[in-house]
């Protein structure tokens, strides 16, 4: 086992790309994507990742890693292209279908083919292995099938490869155990052999367990909202339990991951899948609730001015897919009575569309902040500067992160505690 060829360097394929390349296996890494081929091959890349420079540009300069726009020869395929959904919520598996397609002139007999795009229970039985029966193999007998579900953190994906535990699932036992030599030379975490759909279940159930966790702190909040009672309080107090893990609530779930793949298991058992549904709409009435809380805040103000600060999905990322906080600025700005200033030091102007405000520009004459993002900058507001700066100084932190206070002439409101607001 020497060569691979991993198909997709997005946010998880490039950095296993580098890392089995760093390990000492050939990588050849393709993509559909000119851009990124020309420079990787150069040593550079354009995703934000600690570390990933560093790693990558090492990989290319020994030799051991290089991109392609074709895939060839290798002795085993990773896949780790994107799987969207539809607008109806249903999984899009065409990308891991054309990938697969793709790779089959080159797969050999006894190659190990690996999915590890996050894929609806079943997708390696009846999607990845007709194909491959189509194109003349056996698929449980002339290539070792499996699927290894990605695991990674965004921010800690260099060590979280390494050191997590990996689910190999195989079409059969002797796939599962293929695909996991694969991964041997590179984690140091457990490699957990199981079967290709129970891999599929699991990697899936792992971001529905905190979606759902999420949803029931959201819910939480509401209830406290309606009770006047402080619910950060009462998860502080409830996690004291040993058996007790309350999450936290915040203005709703975003990213490509809690907030799409729920759905994949909905999909396959809508009847069933009643709690994981629930969830999912708790989560994205969200955005919905902080906006009504706004305009409660705002009530008394003809024309509000409203800084809302932080855009991306979560604190000190640069990613704003799936972002509550995006629909919270657009139903803002549909919103003619406001006047809306955005500010986020992690987003450029070209990921959005809508003007970004400086801090100054933001915070100067505005009636509310209010926090949509942990970013660490936001966790060292400034008491005095804001009470200098704001028109009337009211903070609405929907991620319980910056530590401000209510008094010396500061509001301060939180998600999961809206006393003062009676
Ligand atoms: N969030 C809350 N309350 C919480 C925790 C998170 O509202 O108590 C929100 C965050 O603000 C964010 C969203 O949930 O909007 C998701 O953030 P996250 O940090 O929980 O997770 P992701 O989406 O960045 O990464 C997840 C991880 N899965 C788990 O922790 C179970 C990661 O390990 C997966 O590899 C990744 O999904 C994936 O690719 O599936």
């Amino acid at each position: 086992m020497q060569k691979i060829c991993i198909i997709g360097l997005g946010y998880i394929g490039l950095p296993t790309a580098a890392v089995f390349a760093r390990a000492g296996y050939d990588v050849v890494g393709v993509d559909v994507n000119e851009k990124v081929i020309e420079l990787l091959n150069k040593g550079e890349i354009i995703i934000e990742e600690n570390g990933l420079p560093e790693v990558v540009k090492e990989a290319v300069e020994s030799g051991k890693l290089r991109a392609s726009l074709e895939p060839e020869a290798a002795d085993a395929f990773i896949i780790a292209v994107p799987t969207p959904v539809h607008a109806d919520h249903t999984a899009n598996v065409d990308y891991v279908v054309s990938a697969v397609e793709k790779i089959v002139p080159h797969v050999k007999k006894g190659d190990v083919v690996i999915v590890e795009s996050t894929i609806p229970p079943r997708t390696i039985d009846d999607v990845v292995a007709p194909i491959f029966k189509e194109a003349g193999f056996d698929p449980e007998k002339d290539i070792y099938l499996a699927h290894c579900p990605e695991r990674v953190l965004p921010g800690r994906i260099l060590i979280e490869l390494v050191e997590n535990a990996r689910i190999v699932g195989g079409l059969t036992p002797e796939a599962a155990e293929k695909a996991a030599d694969v991964y041997r030379r590179v984690v140091t975490g457990d490699i957990l052999v199981t079967e290709a759909v129970t891999a599929e279940m699991s990697k899936l159930m792992e971001n529905t367990f905190r979606d759902v966790n999420i949803a029931l702190a959201n819910e939480l909040a509401k209830i406290c909202g309606v009770l006047g009672v402080d619910a950060h309080k009462v998860i502080e107090l409830a996690n004291r339990h040993p058996r007790v893990n309350l999450h936290q609530p915040g203005p709703g779930v975003g990213g490509h991951c809690l907030a799409v793949d729920p759905y994949f298991i909905v999909e396959k058992a809508p009847a069933e899948a009643q709690i994981i549904k629930m969830s999912r709409d708790i989560n994205n009435s969200m955005p919905d609730y902080v906006v009504d809380q706004i305009v409660r805040m705002t009530s008394d103000i003809e024309r509000p001015a409203v800084a809302l600060f932080g855009l991306t999905y979560k604190g000190n990322i640069d990613d704003v897919r799936e972002s509550p906080a995006i629909e919270i600025v657009e139903k803002m700005i549909e919103n003619p009575r406001f006047d809306v200033r955005v500010h986020d030091p992690h987003v450029r102007d070209e990921q959005v569309s809508f003007p970004l405000a400086s801090f100054e520009e933001a915070v100067t004459g505005a009636h509310l902040i209010v926090v949509l993002a942990d970013h660490n900058e936001f966790k060292e507001l400034d008491q005095e500067t804001l009470a200098a700066k704001m028109d009337r100084p009211v903070i609405f932190d929907t991620k319980n992160c910056t530590g401000l206070q209510s008094g010396s002439g500061l509001t301060v409101h939180k998600i999961g505690d809206l006393r003062r607001l009676s």
